[in-house]
């Protein structure tokens, strides 16, 4: 009965570790690795800075309002769309970006106001 204990104890630890060795090979496999980087862009003055903005594949992007006049974040163009509530002075929004590409994005209050998320 010991020996049986024992050897399902040993059973139960090598599966745990092969659980953990499974998980940490595909956790660290390049290219699926995701980032969990996270950036920002600011809204001020009628504008989106900056611009341009470049992150690696699974950043997570907050914009925040820092103009006295309302905005939104809406997709205009890209591999995934995305669209944020009216956000007042202070608010923020945020988007993961999980899939690559490029998206351009505008306020849909003042479509004159564009940006751009580049995923790599
Ligand atoms: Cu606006």
């Amino acid at each position: 009965m010991t020996v049986y204990r024992k050897n399902l104890a040993t059973t139960l630890l090598c599966a745990a570790m092969l659980v953990a060795l499974i998980c940490g090979a595909f956790y660290m496999r390049p290219g699926l690795a995701a980032s969990d980087a996270k950036a920002a862009v600011t809204i001020d003055n009628y504008a989106f800075g900056p611009g341009t903005l470049t992150v690696k594949r699974g950043t997570t992007v907050t914009w925040t309002n820092k103009d006295d006049d309302v905005h939104t974040v809406k997709s205009d163009e890209g591999p995934v769309a995305f669209k944020s509530q009216a956000l007042d002075t202070g608010d923020s929004f945020t988007v993961t970006f999980d899939k690559a590409g490029t998206y351009q994005y505008i306020c849909s209050i003042h479509p004159h106001m564009q940006g751009k998320i580049v995923v790599q």
